[in-house]
């Protein structure tokens, strides 16, 4: 039996799974969860790598006492976000938080130098205000001088595996969420770096998913007899890579989301596409494993944690069964709205902005938990519609089926509202996703699959799913054109 561990870093909370291969399926085992939620410290939006770095410590000792030998570990994590390592080997400050609302600013001043059609044509990537081109730009107008001591940028998976191993390397999949890599060419794109007067020697060498990084530092590796041989392996660090690598179907073009925090929609291309359309759409071409993942974010399920947190802070049970029957039990369509409302990224309360945002529209707002909860949930569904009539109108693919992966995939009540939204059938599982896709670059690594196809054939042996046929599909059609209405008079109010 090969043990395997994941550190699966989601823009909510981080899990320790171990994979345990047997040399035909996997079984995955969780042994250490924690929140990965931004910290308010100083004047910005933090993380808390230290606390995450300590858990995963506690995580690894944990496995390695319940598993016994462990032959590799992997991180993968959300997102764009790192932190900024010093001449002497140190952090300088705690990495800065994707949903800080200044990074806005920093994008703006970036697009009127440079301009939208460059910036797409050049990356490849949608146009988001947390990239981390943007979040770099903010700095250097804020504190330009922290680039003075600044050596590395490492983003977070890879500030982690310096951390566990003393390497420092820029994994490929999460590199290209920066917006700093040329589609083209593959490499960093030092000339616009420069042109913005940003520093390119902190880029740190780009390493591919499925190559070993290193050992243990002797420090971590004498933290239990059992991770005295542990590999540490380049897996595809970007979770949203991880997790579409996990999706159990290879076969014609499919339609995937991957559903946590952020609802990631889109499918798997073999080439960019930086057409015209493309960039009109905002899609991103994600670097993938040999392949892209052409999607697009959708702000997903952020929105009923926020609900959640919010009701539970006044005294309410607001767990998430509880929820979803109370949606399930609502009057279908009590309002709608754009989930990727920029108003919604970090409100300072969820509910509220959501009920200004129906008054602005004209939409009476909802008058319970339940309607607000379904309201959400239905207006998710729609935007699934919405991004999958872009895509197949950018690839000239028709989507016959729908995948949904990650923790998201548990709610059944969106799994069917986007299966009658979308008007496929939809398939949801494996739960942990990323985590199966970390798994699965790990055994890739070690020898033991020979390529990705190999090691998912492996998934497709160890993992349940559910199916879900469209229902109701007059109702939804009608309901989508005032769904559109909505989000028009929502964008025209910005
Ligand atoms: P992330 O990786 O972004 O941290 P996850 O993939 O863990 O997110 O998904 C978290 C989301 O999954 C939660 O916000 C919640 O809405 C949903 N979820 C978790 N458990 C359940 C469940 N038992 N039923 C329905 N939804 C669930
Ligand atoms: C999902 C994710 C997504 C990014 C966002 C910042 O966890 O990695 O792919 O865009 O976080």
């Amino acid at each position: 039996m090969l043990n395997l561990v994941a550190v699966d870093l989601g823009a909510s909370s981080g899990r320790m799974m171990v994979g345990q291969y047997d040399g035909r399926a996997l079984t995955l085992t969780e042994h250490e969860r924690f929140s990965t939620l931004p910290v308010t410290s100083g004047r910005w939006l933090h993380t808390n790598i230290q606390f995450i770095f300590e858990r995963m410590l506690k995580g690894l000792v944990r496995s390695a006492t319940h598993v016994g030998v462990v032959s590799a570990v992997g991180i993968d994590s959300w997102a764009v976000d790192f932190g900024l390592i010093d001449r002497f080997g140190s952090l300088i400050d705690h990495p800065r938080h994707y949903r800080d609302e200044r990074h806005a600013q920093a994008m703006k001043a970036v697009v009127e130098r440079i301009g939208i059609h460059r910036l797409f044509q050049e990356t490849g990537i949608q146009i988001l205000p947390f990239n981390t081109l943007f979040q770099l730009y903010g700095i250097q107008m804020e504190e330009p001088n922290v680039f003075d001591r600044a050596a590395t940028l490492l983003l977070l998976p890879d500030l982690l595996n310096y951390m566990l191993t003393g390497e420092m390397r820029a994994e490929w999949t999460n590199a290209t969420t920066t917006q700093m890599i040329r589609v083209q060419t593959r490499s960093w794109m030092n000339d616009l770096l420069q042109e913005l007067g940003l520093p390119t020697t902190i880029l740190p060498t780009i390493a591919q998913p499925g190559s070993v990084l290193s050992r243990l530092a002797p420090m971590q590796r004498g933290m239990h007899e059992n991770l005295c041989d542990a590999k540490v392996v380049h897996v595809a660090s970007h979770d949203t890579a991880s997790a579409v690598a996990a999706v159990p179907d290879h076969a014609d073009p499919y339609l995937y989301i991957s559903s946590g925090t952020w609802s990631l929609v889109g499918t798997v291309v073999q080439r960019p596409i930086t057409t015209p359309l493309a960039e009109h759409y905002n899609f991103s071409n994600e670097g993938g494993i040999g392949n892209y993942r052409f999607l697009k974010n959708v702000m997903g399920l952020w929105l009923i944690q926020e609900i959640q947190r919010e009701v539970q802070a006044g005294g309410q049970v607001a767990d998430i069964h509880t929820l979803l029957q109370l949606a399930e039990r609502a009057r279908p369509f009590p309002f709608v709205l754009d989930p990727d409302d920029p108003l919604l990224l970090h409100p300072a309360s969820m509910v509220r902005t959501i009920h200004e945002i129906c008054v602005q529209t004209g939409q009476r707002p909802p008058a319970e938990l339940g309607e607000l909860v379904r309201g959400v949930l239905e207006s998710l569904a729609f935007k699934y519609r919405t991004v999958l009539l872009e895509l197949q109108e950018v690839t000239g693919c028709t989507f016959s089926r729908v995948h949904i992966v990650g923790g998201g995939s548990q709610n059944q009540l969106l799994s069917q509202f986007a299966a009658n939204a979308t008007g496929c059938p939809v398939i949801t599982g494996p739960v942990e996703a990323s985590a199966l896709g970390n798994v699965m670059l790990q055994l890739v690594a070690l020898g033991e699959c020979k390529s990705v196809s190999e090691a998912r054939e492996v998934v497709l042996r160890s993992v349940a799913t559910a199916l879900y046929v469209p229902q109701s599909a007059e109702v939804w059609q009608e309901k989508y054109s005032a769904f559109q209405q909505v989000v028009r008079r929502q964008a025209a109010s910005r």
